[in-house]
C-alpha cells in the first residue's frame, strides 16, 4: 500500500523549501532570462502518476510491457510540436538542453570532427565548444564572436572562418545574445563548406512558435531547444530534424545517450504546447519583447550602457562596469532587494566570468506575471535605485519592499 501521507507530514523540511520558494517566487522580481513560470496545468502534469512509468524506445516500439497509455502522452507531445513548429520530425525525450544538442553531436561527429559554435563569453553557451564540457574535450571547436564595435554577430567573418577551417557542424544560437539571428545567412555559410547547421534556439524557442523570431527550421539540418525558458513548458528538451536524419539521430538520443524518458515531463510538454497553440501565445511573445525593449531602453535612458544598443528578442546585457561596477557585486546588490537576474560576460570582457562585466536581464517571467511597458520603467526604477548604492543594506531593504508591493500586484502561485 503506497504511503498517501502528505509531502508535509512524510518530509516537513523538503515541504518548507517549497513553501519558501513559493515564497521567493510570488514576492520577486523574476528577470533571469532564461526562467519562466508554468501554468498550473503543465505543474499537475509533471507531479504525476507519469512519473512511475519506464517506456525505454519510442511510441509503438517500446521495451517494456503497459506502454499503451504514455504512448498516447508522447504521440500528443510530437504531432504538438511538430504542429508549434512547422517541422517534419521531432523527438520530445531529451532531458534538457545539454542532450539535445549531446545527441545531436553523436550523431553526426566523430571524436576529433570540427564543431564550430559562438564562443560563451561572446553570447555563446557551453555545450557549444567550451573546453569544459563534454562538446569542447571530444570535438576539435572552432569558436566565432560577436564584432567588437557593434557587438553583433558578423556573417562576413562567421564565413571567414568557416572557410579557413571547414567544421562538419556549424552551431548557431545563443544564451546572451540580444539580436535577431540570420539562420538563412547561416546556411549559405555551411553550404559554402559543405557542413551541417544546427540552430539551438533554447532561449528564443517561444518567440519563434510565435512568428516574433525568423524560423530556423527551414534552413537548419537540426534545432535544439529547451522547453522551460520562453516557452513556458516544464523543464527539458526537444530535437527538430529532417527525414534523413531520423535514424541516426533517434538511435543517438535513446539508446544512445538517454535511457528511460521522463514521461511525466513528456507529458507537461504536450500541455505546454497546447498552450502556446492557443489563444493569447502569440500575444504572449510579442509582450515578451515589447518589455525586454521598454526595460532595456528605460535603462539607457537612466545611463547604463546597453550592449549592442538595445535588444530585439527577450534578453539583453547590461555593462556595469561602464557605470564603475562588477556583475558579481550588481548580481549581489539586486538579489538583497529581491530582483533576481546574473551576473554575465559581456564580449571580450576583461573580468573572469565569476566577477564578469555584465548583469544579463529577461522578461519572459515578468510577462507571465501580466506586467507590461509601464511595469517596466518601475523595474528599471528599482534597479537604478540598487545600483546608485549597492553597499547599502538599507537601501536593499528600501526596495526590497517596493518589489514586494510592485509584485503583489501581479499574483502567480
Ligand atoms: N542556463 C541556461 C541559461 O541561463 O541561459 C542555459 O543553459
Amino acid at each position: 500500500m503506497p504511503d498517501d501521507r502528505s509531502l508535509e507530514q512524510v518530509d516537513p523540511e523538503i515541504y518548507q523549501t517549497l513553501r519558501d520558494e513559493r515564497s521567493r517566487q510570488n514576492n520577486g522580481l523574476e528577470l533571469i532570462a532564461s526562467e519562466n513560470f508554468v501554468s498550473g496545468a503543465v505543474m499537475e502534469a509533471t507531479g504525476s502518476v507519469l512519473t512511475n512509468k519506464y517506456a525505454e524506445g519510442y511510441p509503438g516500439r517500446r521495451y517494456y510491457g503497459g506502454c499503451e497509455v504514455v504512448d498516447i502522452a508522447e504521440r500528443l507531445a510530437m504531432e504538438r510540436a511538430l504542429e508549434l513548429f512547422g517541422a517534419e520530425h521531432v523527438n520530445v525525450q531529451p532531458h534538457s538542453g545539454t542532450q539535445a544538442n549531446m545527441a545531436v553531436y553523436f550523431a553526426v561527429l566523430r571524436p576529433g570532427d570540427k564543431l564550430m559554435g559562438m564562443d560563451l563569453s561572446c553570447g555563446g553557451h557551453l555545450t557549444h565548444g567550451h573546453p569544459l564540457s563534454y562538446s569542447g574535450r571530444d570535438f576539435e571547436v572552432v569558436p566565432y564572436g560577436v564584432d567588437r564595435e557593434t557587438e553583433t554577430l558578423d556573417y562576413d567573418e562567421i564565413g571567414k572562418i568557416a572557410r579557413e577551417h571547414r567544421p562538419k557542424l556549424i552551431v548557431c544560437g545563443a544564451s546572451a545574445y540580444s539580436r535577431t539571428i540570420d539562420f538563412e545567412r547561416f546556411r549559405a555559410i555551411a553550404d559554402e563548406v559543405g557542413a551541417l547547421l544546427m540552430a539551438d534556439i533554447a532561449h528564443i524557442a517561444g518567440l519563434v512558435a510565435a512568428d516574433e523570431h525568423p524560423s530556423p527550421i527551414p534552413h537548419c539540418h537540426f534545432v535544439t531547444t529547451t522547453t522551460h525558458k520562453t516557452l513556458r513548458g516544464p523543464r527539458g528538451g526537444l530535437i527538430f530534424f529532417t527525414e534523413e536524419h531520423a535514424k541516426i539521430l533517434n538511435r543517438s538520443l535513446f539508446p544512445g545517450i538517454q535511457g528511460g524518458p521522463l514521461m511525466h515531463v513528456i507529458a507537461a510538454k504536450a500541455v505546454a504546447f497546447k498552450e502556446a497553440l492557443g489563444d493569447g501565445f502569440k500575444a504572449y511573445q510579442r509582450q515578451i519583447r515589447a518589455n525586454a525593449s521598454r526595460l532595456a531602453s528605460a535603462l539607457a535612458d537612466r545611463g547604463y550602457r546597453i550592449v549592442s544598443g538595445g535588444t530585439d528578442n527577450h534578453v539583453f546585457l547590461m555593462d556595469v562596469a561602464a557605470s564603475g561596477l562588477t556583475g558579481k557585486v550588481a548580481e549581489k546588490a539586486l538579489d538583497r532587494a529581491a530582483i533576481t537576474v546574473n551576473k554575465n560576460t559581456i564580449p571580450y570582457d576583461t573580468n573572469p566570468p565569476l566577477v564578469a562585466s555584465g548583469i544579463r536581464i529577461g522578461t519572459p517571467a515578468l510577462t507571465t506575471r501580466g506586467m507590461k511597458e509601464p511595469e517596466m520603467e518601475r523595474v528599471a526604477e528599482l534597479i537604478v535605485e540598487v545600483l546608485e548604492d549597492p553597499e547599502s543594506e538599507e537601501r536593499s531593504r528600501q526596495v526590497r519592499a517596493k518589489v514586494k508591493e510592485l509584485s503583489s500586484g501581479f499574483p502567480l502561485y
